[in-house]
């Protein structure tokens, strides 16, 4: 359904960008309208969302993860999601898919000294208890930052990522700048020749002179206030408070002593978990024709073949990162499965692999981990020989919170579109991206292109407005089926784990309890 609705996104765009006049900008947004509110549908529910999967998902685990079994599958599957969070990370970082080759643009030294590092962990860390929950949307800046911008190609940056400005209390910024040395103080800050109040620098002269000019400045700011976002936008939402709280919440659920109390709080919000995903299911329904809309003017831009080739560079970067994690993950797989389980060699590892692969070409046919389940488990069980309370009681935990690929390419999808908006990444923003993109692929269903609907919350927690995430609608109902194959690969592989470092009577124990569990 969604590839009909990119095929048909082309074909619209390449309809209208023949018409005579072309449309112009404000033509587009109509045209756009249908997709942004695709868009702003997802973001609507990306907050319930973090808060309702989370708190079902650890307190509905915590009960089946108590044994070492548990333990073992958490331990393995979190870590693995870590570990490809950071591959995609460091591909994206090395390769620079999102950014136009050639153009000195974008190469912005956005932090200098230690004092703007230690700034961003005090960030992160305040961030972490925001002080409103309900309206932890604003993220609390540090009390002083020392940003030092220098760029000799302005056409790659727009115009709103040259600075931040502090929205109250008293600030100092100085801007030097080639053209023109000022002083932007609170008083001055709306006069008209320093023009837009939310951007520092790039207004300083009109937007043409600014975009075709040679520029050199320094801006260097203090004050404490909210943060706006790079992008010149609006608040920049908590999306680390959100989940802070929300895991607290959770582990505080799991330590209620009455256990009747404790099974209707579990129960309430896997009810609302169930209900928040019924609304995503319906916007996802509605996703192909929204992404008609969102595609169609991206065809219609000037830079189109430019934006081709760029995607084709973002879709090679996550195949390639999900072959490299899968490359990483079967020695690692072979190291801890050669105790006492039959992966002594290499060879196993693959056999191991091949005795699944019936599972993995219907997870990438069909693009959902979940309606893969049950043959992940037969064909572990018949082609793997693997005991059935392992496969039973590990794979549920995987599809729940192990998404290695999923995680692999949110992180990916992120850094490329900030790469792509000329967004600069701080230190701060890549840790931000590591947490948010490990908690969201955790939050995914198992359905469809759920990672791009939990995308919206790392690209919200880094300051990109969600409707970015149109650049990549194009190439991901591809990129779905590949992701969702490496998570069923995944899920697989944790049960071999499990396998390899837990004794007979510890499964008989577990499988009692999973017993007791279902009943
Ligand atoms: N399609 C999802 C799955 O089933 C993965 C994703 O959307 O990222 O695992």
């Amino acid at each position: 359904m969604t590839i009909s609705g990119v095929i048909l996104g082309i074909c619209l765009g390449f309809g209208l960008k023949a018409v005579e006049p072309p449309f112009d900008k404000v033509d587009i947004e109509y045209i756009k309208f249908p997709g942004t509110m695709l868009l702003q549908a997802l973001k609507m529910c990306v907050l319930p969302l973090i808060v309702f999967s989370i708190i079902s998902g650890i307190a509905s685990l915590d009960s089946k993860t108590t044994g070492k079994m548990g333990g073992i599958a958490v331990a393995y599957y979190g870590t693995t999601t870590l570990l490809a969070v950071i591959e995609g990370i460091i591909l994206c970082a090395a390769i620079r898919p999102g950014v136009t080759p050639g153009s000195s643009s974008g190469e912005v030294v956005s932090t200098s000294g230690d004092l703007a590092t230690v700034d961003t962990l005090l960030d992160l860390i305040r961030n972490l208890l925001p002080t409103n929950i309900v309206m932890a949307t604003f993220s609390q800046s540090s009390t002083y930052r020392k940003r030092t911008i220098t760029t000799h190609d302005c056409r790659g940056l727009s115009p709103g990522l040259l600075g931040t400005i502090f929205d109250e209390d008293s600030y100092d910024i100085n801007c030097i700048t080639t053209t023109k040395a000022f002083s932007l103080t609170k008083d001055n800050v709306n006069d008209p020749d320093y023009g837009y109040n939310s951007t520092l620098c790039s207004y300083v002269q009109t937007k043409e002179e600014f975009i075709n000019s040679e520029m050199q400045y320094e801006c260097e700011w203090k004050g404490i206030g909210t943060n706006y976002s790079h992008t010149g936008g609006g608040p920049r939402e908590n999306v680390l408070g959100v989940l802070f709280f929300s895991i607290s919440l959770a582990l505080a659920i799991t330590r209620i002593p009455d256990k009747r109390i404790r099974e209707v709080l579990v129960a309430f919000f896997n009810a609302m978990n169930d209900a928040i995903l019924r609304v995503v299911f319906v916007i996802i329904w509605y996703a192909p024709i929204g992404i008609i809309f969102l595609i169609a003017p991206i065809v219609m831009s000037d830079d189109f073949n430019e934006v081709g080739l760029s995607l084709l560079r973002y879709s090679g970067t996550v195949i390639g990162g999900l072959a490299l994690h899968s490359l990483i993950i079967l020695p690692i797989v072979f190291i801890l499965g050669t105790k006492d389980f039959t992966l002594r060699a290499p060879l196993n590892v693959i056999k191991y692999v091949k005795g699944v692969s019936q599972a993995l070409l219907t997870a990438f046919a069909t693009g959902s981990s979940s309606a893969t389940l049950p043959l992940t488990m037969s064909t572990l069980e018949i082609n793997n020989d693997m005991d059935q309370r392992i496969t039973r009681f590990v794979l549920p935990i995987g599809a729940t919170i192990n998404m290695d690929g999923t995680a692999l390419y949110e992180a990916v999808a992120a850094i490329y579109i900030a790469q792509a908006e000329g967004l600069p990444l701080s230190f701060g923003d890549y840790i931000l991206i590591s947490i948010t993109a490990t908690v969201a692929s955790i939050g995914a269903a198992g359905i469809p292109q759920a990672g791009l609907v939990t995308m919206i919350i790392v690209l919200t927690a880094i300051g990109l407005p969600p409707d970015r995430v149109s650049l990549i609608l194009a190439v991901d109902p591809i990129l779905d089926r590949f992701r969702t194959a490496i998570n069923v690969m995944g899920d697989a592989m944790g049960c071999g784990v499990v396998r390899a470092n837990v004794s007979l009577d510890e499964i008989e124990q577990a499988g009692v309890q999973n017993d007791a569990l279902e009943e």
